[in-house]
């Protein structure tokens, strides 16, 4: 089958909640992915930030395949032997006493928010039902209806109300203004560290560690949604990393598996993880040997290979030579380690044709909103890589 015969399946059985570019991949190794005639691709999206080990990782693979020939799943009736020692992993990694162990991403989410409310509810004190979660104009977390209806896109809500009471929103990178919405009955405060979706936006320096002290003086939980920028995407283990801020929840996800298998997580300490008790929260899924080992394996990749320290001396070099760029389309270049934005003046007539132009010339990359391309390659990319990207990538944003 051809490219097009693929392309008219999928838009035939297919919903159509998605607009991909046009291009059929079939094999990945590293930066690189090969569509279905054989032509070579950089991968410049990295699946939003869940490769970051790279495609078809040889030691994520082979722990795969070993524990996909042992065990796979147990459900959380029964244990298995391989959650225990993710969990004791993580913990050691990242300094959180406990961990609860999901699929997705946007179900950990709502297992750090219901974490919150049980939270505010048994120590904090907030009476019953009356709990308040403060979070940012712009966020993005996820699509479940509880989520999307607190977000501030319109598009992401639209159709599927009613939604779940108990949420306030604030602007993002504002400190007073996350203070002035602070009741008696808020329990916590939800951000992400570096807004992804919202258009890879850094919030001013200062804001995190601001935020954790207003956490701490009004006695509010601090959630980080660490999910697109955790494990070393920005160069640092965690974004909240950049202002030395330990939040009281982490919500990890994507890149916790090397993209080889969807596992999530809630970090945190015995004082909030340990609130649950058996039959209040679970998954099918969640904690399964099969992700479990998958993700052991990832998060060894990450530290064995130095891949935190590359993503910062990669991000650094690529975000300087693209702001050194002349180019009349380019309003700022943004980002953080390998997590990058480039936005686009009104005359660049939207990013969306950039893409479809470096995918032309074999750099593979998305628009975010309508005037935002999104650049976050695997954290495995090699400075030759980043050069052979920019060639193409100043070549779009000067001729096209
Ligand atoms: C889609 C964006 C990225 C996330 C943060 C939670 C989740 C995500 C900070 C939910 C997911 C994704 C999902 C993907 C597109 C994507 C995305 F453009 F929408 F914003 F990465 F930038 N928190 N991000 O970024 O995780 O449930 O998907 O595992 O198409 O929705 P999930």
């Amino acid at each position: 089958m051809r490219a097009e015969d693929y392309i008219a399946l999928e838009d035939r059985y297919n919903a159509h909640n998605y607009k991909p570019l046009d291009v059929v991949l079939n094999r990945g190794e590293g930066v690189w992915v090969w569509d279905v005639e054989g032509k070579r691709y950089l991968d410049c999206l990295s699946s939003y930030s869940a490769l970051n080990q790279g495609h078809n990782h040889p030691r994520i693979r082979q722990a795969m395949m070993e524990q996909a020939a042992k065990l796979t799943l147990t459900g959380r009736a029964f244990r298995n032997d391989q959650l225990p020692l993710l969990a004791k992993e993580m913990c050691e990694l990242t300094g959180y006493e406990m961990v609860l162990p999901m699929n997705t991403g946007a179900e950990a989410v709502e297992t750090a928010l219901k974490a919150a409310r049980k939270w505010g509810y048994q120590v904090k004190g907030v009476p019953d039902g009356r709990a308040e979660i403060i979070v940012c104009a712009g966020n993005f977390h996820g699509r479940t209806i509880t989520i999307v209806g607190f977000s501030t896109e319109e598009q992401y809500k639209e159709g599927f109300g009613p939604f779940t009471p108990g949420f306030i929103t604030v602007p993002f990178g504002d400190a007073e203004a996350l203070e002035a919405a602070i009741t008696p009955r808020t329990v916590a405060f939800m951000v992400e560290p570096i807004q992804g979706e919202g258009g890879v936006i850094v919030p001013p320096d200062g804001y995190l560690r601001r935020g954790r002290e207003i956490c701490d003086n009004h006695n509010i939980l601090l959630i980080a949604d660490e999910i697109q920028t955790g494990l070393g995407r920005t160069g640092k283990f965690f974004g909240c990393d950049w202002e030395d801020v330990r939040p009281d929840v982490v919500v990890v996800g994507k890149a916790l598996s090397g993209g080889l298998y969807p596992v999530s997580a809630v970090l945190a300490d015995r004082s909030v993880l340990g609130l649950f008790n058996p039959g209040d929260h679970g998954s099918t899924f969640g904690g399964n040997p099969l992700g479990a080992a998958v993700a052991r394996e990832a998060l060894s990749v990450l530290v064995d290979e130095g891949l935190i320290d590359n993503a910062q001396v990669q991000g650094e070099y690529l975000v300087g030579r693209l702001q050194r760029l002349e180019s009349d389309y380019i309003a700022e270049v943004r980002g953080r380690g390998l997590l990058v934005g480039v936005d686009l003046k009104p005359e660049a007539r939207g990013a969306r044709r950039f893409a479809e132009a470096l995918k032309d010339e074999g750099v593979l990359c998305k628009e975010t909103h309508e005037n935002v391309l999104r650049f976050a390659p695997p954290l495995v990319i090699t400075r030759e890589d980043v050069d052979w990207a920019l060639e193409r990538i100043e070549k779009a944003l000067t001729e096209l």
